[in-house]
């Protein structure tokens, strides 16, 4: 399969997040990525460079001024104090209910907070160019799809499905699936999937097409009433407006077996197959494997295989994008399981 990396995802490295009011070192790192990388490598697969600028997709998909902070945070970061650069900014207060979020506040943290939706999306020097370049990779899968290429995967870093279009979240900057999904409605399918198969739901990619009947948006998650991100995710999200019946949520009981997430991802082909779409998108996280630090699930490496043969099966051209799984060393192979899984079925 053709796989799509770029090295610049390392340049996003923030140190440390909040842990149960405790600084603790990142669970997204960049070695995640480089597990994945050497693993596609070893398995024979090409690698290759993002070949599309992104830039016109990200602003159909995010707010320009939420990309316009993104691109600049770091710098505005550090022209408050040279000594910032050894800092990591968080934010501290946010816009909820009753308060504005039309008026964007000059304060760098009141930004930080406008455009955030938790404190634990930690930013570094290199944020936006790491993210921009997974948007990158997503175009560039979207393009070569509609050169008739059957299926590619993003090796990219960091995830993008909690990313909303004018906010970061859940580690989250760019929304690389809906990059992708964007991408591949311009470049011709008119109807799109995106099947979210990360332990969290996807609340950004869902917010962004809710009120669109183009693009079906299904995810299998921990329930949200338990479970990050917590205000998403409920099984009567249906969609708005035109996007009713657009919108499927399979939220599991944290703890659920891999059979009961093999029944649902069951019934998201069967959707997937019935909205009749022309191209799908995988947000591919792993943090459902029985090992993640993080998430309660319990695949185990030979599920991801099988998820790969299901997907396989539907039969459409497919854009892979990795999302999160934070027990980084089987991130590389549960990734080619479900890449090689993919393949031997086509
Ligand atoms: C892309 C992605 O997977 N983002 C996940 C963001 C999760 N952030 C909140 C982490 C809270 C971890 N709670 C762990 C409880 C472990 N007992
Ligand atoms: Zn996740």
């Amino acid at each position: 399969m053709i796989t799509l990396f770029s090295d610049q995802h390392a340049l996003h490295a923030p140190a440390f997040e909040f842990f149960r009011g405790e600084r603790v070192p990142c669970f997204e790192t960049p070695a995640r990525a480089t597990f994945v990388q050497q693993r596609l490598l070893q398995h024979g697969h090409v690698l290759r460079e993002p070949h599309v600028d992104s830039r016109a997709v990200l602003g159909q998909v995010h707010s320009a001024r939420y990309l316009a902070f993104l691109e600049h945070a770091w710098d505005d970061w550090l022209s408050l104090d040279p000594g910032n650069a050894a800092r990591q900014p968080f934010p501290s207060v946010w816009p909820v209910r009753s308060l504005r979020s039309d008026v964007e506040p000059a304060n760098f943290t009141a930004r930080l907070g406008l455009y955030s939706m938790d404190n634990g999306s930690p930013l570094s020097a290199g944020t936006w160019t790491a993210a921009k370049a997974g948007a990158d990779a997503a175009a560039s899968a979207a393009a070569l799809i509609g050169e008739g290429v059957g299926a590619v995967f993003c090796c990219s870093r960091p995830p993008g499905h909690h990313a909303g279009a004018d906010f970061m979240g859940g580690y989250c900057f760019l929304n690389n699936a809906a990059v992708a999904a964007q991408a591949l409605r311009q470049g011709g399918a008119d109807r799109v999937a995106v099947l979210d198969v990360d332990y969290h739901h996807g609340n950004g990619t869902q917010s962004i097409f809710y009120d669109r009947a183009d693009v079906f948006f299904v995810s299998l998650h921990g329930d949200p009433l338990t479970e990050y991100p917590f205000y998403l995710g409920h099984a009567d999200e249906a969609g708005e407006g035109a996007g009713l019946g657009f919108n499927l949520n399979l939220p599991l009981p944290a703890g659920a077996p891999a059979s009961a997430w093999f029944e649902a991802l069951e019934q998201a082909c069967r959707r997937i197959t019935r909205h009749g779409a022309q191209a799908l998108v995988v947000s591919l996280g792993l943090d459902t494997f029985a090992d993640d630090p993080i998430s309660t699930f319990a695949l185990q490496a030979a599920d991801f295989g099988r998820l790969g043969r299901r997907l396989a099966a539907l039969g459409v051209p497919t854009v892979f994008v990795l999302e999160g799984g934070y027990a980084a060393e089987a991130l590389g192979s549960n990734a080619v399981q479900v890449i090689d899984g993919f393949e031997q079925e086509t």
